[in-house]
């Protein structure tokens, strides 16, 4: 077991997770407006999961966000303005405006980029971490995948491998209940994903998305097991997403009022805080600084220019330019 977290870090770890809540509701406000180019997927409601994995986290750590990461992304060091102007793809974008929300990446901070096919990067991850144990550097790869991934053919080969080499791999596994608006149950032969990674002999834990302490613990714990070269570890945080694919929603009124009011992670948060003796016009002051912050995050973008459509082809790929035919 690994010691519950300070009273500051749980701070910390709070005014993180309201900064998330804040990029996210921005940035989905701006996309209703029309300033956010594409489709756009929000991760409101898995603020905790989110924290207790960056928080877990070293700088020279890897990252594989997915779709509903845009909180990581910032949280890992990226500078948020860059991480918000990509987003509006922006030529101040951390990529240029060129990555948008599945192909941005930050080689500076070891955030090796989303990918559009799900699961796809679940195999690119087992070659860095094959490469970092063999230099013999206590680096882990962290994977961030939903729960629709599950029945693709690459979440099985890695996890498969990694436990077969021992690679240092932290399997983030963000069960939120659904795929689009498949139940996870509907389309796997379990609706408990913990049980396909035991079935690979890898050490694995479910837990309450939702429950920041609970989240946190968890997935420090999954950090110090691989840290001792003891190879990879799967975690199944059990959260909600507010914001599904579509306008609207498709599930049951009951189950909504209970994720976005009985369980909702900020309010479970925020109530530990209090608990643990922080004041609540502390919390409200630090809660206002965030929204400023988030605010000129947004007003950075909506300033910035659009990408040069002469410089289209330069850095695609590494190294060069793709020469048009
Ligand atoms: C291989 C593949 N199949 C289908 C899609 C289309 N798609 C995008 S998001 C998504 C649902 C993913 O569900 P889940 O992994 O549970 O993530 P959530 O959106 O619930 O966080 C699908 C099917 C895709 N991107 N890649
Ligand atoms: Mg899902």
């Amino acid at each position: 077991m690994v010691p519950d977290v300070s009273k500051q870090e749980y701070l910390d770890m709070y005014r993180d997770m309201w900064r998330v809540r804040q990029f996210e509701t921005a940035l989905e406000r701006e996309y209703k407006l029309g300033n956010v180019p594409g489709m756009l997927h929000t991760g409101v409601g898995q603020e905790a999961t989110l924290v207790a994995v960056a928080h877990a986290l070293r700088r020279e750590d890897g990252i594989f966000p997915d779709h509903r990461c845009h909180g990581l992304l910032f949280l890992k060091g990226t500078p948020g303005e860059k991480i918000m102007a990509e987003l509006f793809g922006k030529a101040t974008g951390i990529c240029s405006g060129k990555g948008v929300p599945l192909h941005s990446a930050d080689g500076r901070v070891n955030n090796f980029g989303n990918n559009a096919i799900e699961g796809s990067f679940m195999v690119t991850a087992l070659g860095i971490a094959l490469g970092w144990k063999m230099q013999g550097k206590d680096s882990l790869v962290a994977v961030m995948v939903g729960d629709g991934t599950a029945g693709r053919g690459e979440w099985h080969e890695s996890l498969n491998l990694a436990g077969v080499w021992k690679l240092p791999i932290l399997y983030c596994c963000v069960n939120n209940g659904y795929a689009i608006s498949t139940p996870v149950g509907f389309s796997h032969t379990t609706s408990n994903l913990v049980d396909f990674a035991r079935g690979y002999n890898i050490p694995a834990q479910q837990v309450d998305g939702n429950d920041l302490r609970a989240a946190s613990q968890a997935t420090r714990e999954a950090v110090e097991h691989i840290r001792a070269g003891e190879g990879p570890y799967f975690v199944e945080y059990k959260t909600w997403r507010w914001q599904g694919p579509f306008s609207g929603d498709f599930r049951p009124p009951q189950e909504v009022k209970y994720w976005k009011e009985e369980h909702e992670p900020m309010r479970m948060a925020r109530a530990e805080l209090l608990k643990r003796g922080v004041s609540g016009e502390d919390v409200e002051t630090m809660e206002k600084a965030a929204e400023e912050e988030i605010e000129s995050w947004v007003a950075f973008a909506k300033s910035s220019p659009a990408p040069d459509p002469a410089k289209a082809t330069a850095d695609v790929y590494a190294g060069g330019e793709v020469k048009r035919a």
